[in-house]
C-alpha cells in the first residue's frame, strides 16, 4: 500500500496521452490498488493515471459517501453520450479551484476491470461527470481547458500565489 504523489496543474506531464493497457497484470492491479488508496486519502471521487504519473489507461472512481463502490475502468471507450448539463468540477491536481463546466449528461462506457473482464456501465449525474473528466485525463486534457482563456490565466495566477504562501 501507497501513496502516490499528485501531478498539480500546470505540470507538463498532465498533458500527456495515457496509452493502452495491453495485458491486465499483477503490476496494474498493485496501482489499482495504490491509486484507489490515493484517490481515498485525498479525500476525491476519482483519479486517472495520468495524475500519478503513469500515463496508461486506467481510471478509478468512487463516487459513494461510504466508499464503498470502487470502480476501476481500464482501456475506457465511450459508447454513447446524450444530453448536456452544467456542474461545479474540482480537480485533485487544481486544488481550490472549482468551476462550471459542460459536459454530456449520461455517458455509456465498457471497459476492462481489475481482471482484464470487459464490462458496460450507464451513468448520469456526479458518476457520469467523474467519467468524463477522468477520461479528459487520459487524453491529456485537465478540466479548466474547459474554461476560457481568461479564466485559465486567473486559475494558473491563484495557484501560483496559493503555493507562495503555503510554501
Ligand atoms: O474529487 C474530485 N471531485 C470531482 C468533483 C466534480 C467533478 C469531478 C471531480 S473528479 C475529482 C478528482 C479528480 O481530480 N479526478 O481526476
Ligand atoms: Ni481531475
Amino acid at each position: 500500500m501507497a501513496l502516490l504523489p499528485i501531478l498539480q496543474y500546470p505540470d507538463p506531464r498532465l498533458h500527456k496521452v495515457a496509452k493502452s493497457v495491453v495485458s491486465v497484470t499483477e503490476q496494474t492491479r498493485k496501482l489499482i490498488k495504490d491509486m484507489a488508496e490515493t484517490m481515498y486519502a485525498a479525500p476525491g471521487v476519482g483519479l486517472a493515471a495520468t495524475q500519478v504519473d503513469v500515463h496508461e489507461r486506467i481510471v478509478v472512481i468512487d463516487v459513494s459517501e461510504e466508499h464503498n463502490d470502487l470502480k476501476v475502468l481500464i482501456n475506457p471507450v465511450l459508447l454513447n453520450a446524450e444530453g448536456e448539463e452544467e456542474s461545479e468540477e474540482g480537480c485533485l491536481s487544481v486544488p481550490g479551484i472549482y468551476e462550471k463546466v459542460t459536459r454530456a449528461e449520461k455517458v455509456i462506457v465498457k471497459a476492462l476491470d481489475e481482471n482484464g473482464k470487459e464490462f458496460k456501465l450507464e451513468a448520469d449525474g456526479l458518476l457520469a461527470v467523474c467519467i468524463q473528466h477522468e477520461m479528459d485525463h487520459l487524453q491529456g486534457r485537465v478540466f479548466v481547458e474547459h474554461l476560457s482563456h481568461l479564466k485559465q490565466t486567473r486559475i494558473r495566477a491563484k495557484l501560483k500565489k496559493q503555493r507562495r504562501e503555503t510554501l
